[in-house]
């Protein structure tokens, strides 16, 4: 019994050893991992709510209390500290810390309101009001604080040229009705715009290729595509088509005859010369039913 209690007493004595062995290197490791405070306080225009991000050694964020202040516990290493908030600039911008076995306070910066521009193109309706905000200087604008080419745009997707000299007349009126321009001035505008390229297709979507038999040009691909079912292009619509058109450096686009229309579809029976189709020049209105009514040429 002697010799079992003092074995009981050993165990109990080895038990404790290990035990605190164990907490040695427990708070050894505690020691390795403490947490240092880089810490500072942001002042001027506004203090509280501004985000500060951490990066580099770590990557985090905080916002700062109602007096600026800010804190994070870190280990050694390089930070980057860059304080943020809408509306506001900081002086400075961000701060590098090193931290090496000790916390760093007083990482301070000083906050600066942005200044606000109320009218950012300068023509006398403030933001808030403006419905077109990137104005020109020194052109006439109607209340909402447009132009008249702002609101007539001439890349404005019209259909055709006539579309935008409309759409040009109506505000250029509602713009005298306005009396925002004199009489006078009508004149000169409409001028401009009738003599302008605006809502002309200008069509960069299509190719130029030229028929080495004969000295024209035709457009590629067709405008649309060619549908039996739809009566397609009527004559008075390719014609205004044409006269618009800007495509490949030429200006004189017309509809084709129908003798120059075989020549580029060589090689098919049943529209190449002597081929099944039996329409010939002069002797058929070819605009009243759907026959080669997409093809435009410029001779
Ligand atoms: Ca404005
Ligand atoms: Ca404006």
């Amino acid at each position: 019994m002697k010799k079992k209690k003092l074995l009981v007493g050993k165990m109990k004595r080895f038990k404790a050893l290990f035990i605190t062995l164990v907490m040695v290197m427990f708070s050894g490791q505690i020691a390795l991992a403490e947490a240092f405070e880089l810490s500072g306080i942001v002042s001027g225009d506004v203090e509280e709510g501004v985000t500060i991000t951490l990066s580099g050694n770590a990557d985090e964020a905080t916002v700062t209390t109602s007096g600026g202040a800010y804190s994070f516990l870190v280990d050694n290493g390089i930070y980057t500290v860059t304080p943020s908030l809408e509306m506001y600039s900081f002086v400075p911008e961000n701060t590098e810390v090193t931290i090496t076995g000790a916390s760093v306070p007083q990482v301070d910066f000083v906050s600066v309101a942005d200044e606000q521009d109320d009218d950012i193109d300068d023509d006398g309706v403030l933001n808030e009001d403006d419905e077109c905000k990137d104005t020109p200087a020194g052109v006439i604008i109607d209340p909402s604080g447009c132009s008249i080419e702002q609101l007539v745009p001439c890349n404005g997707n019209r259909k055709n040229h006539g579309q935008y000299v409309s759409a040009f007349t109506q505000t250029v009126k509602s713009f005298m009705k306005q009396k925002l321009i004199a009489k006078d001035e009508i004149r000169a505008l409409m001028k401009k715009a009738a003599s302008s390229d605006c809502g002309k297709y200008v069509a960069s979507e299509y190719t130029v290729v030229c028929d080495p038999d004969t000295p024209l040009c035709w457009q590629d691909p067709q405008r649309e595509a060619y549908n039996y079912d739809d009566i397609g292009v009527r004559a008075f619509e390719a014609d205004q088509y044409c006269s618009e058109l800007i495509l490949g450096g030429f200006e004189d686009w017309r509809v084709p005859t129908i003798a120059e229309i075989r020549s580029i579809t060589a090689g098919f029976p049943g529209t190449e010369t002597g081929g099944a189709c039996p329409i010939v020049d002069g002797k058929h209105n070819l605009w009243r039913g759907p026959v080669f009514n997409e093809l435009f040429q410029s001779g």
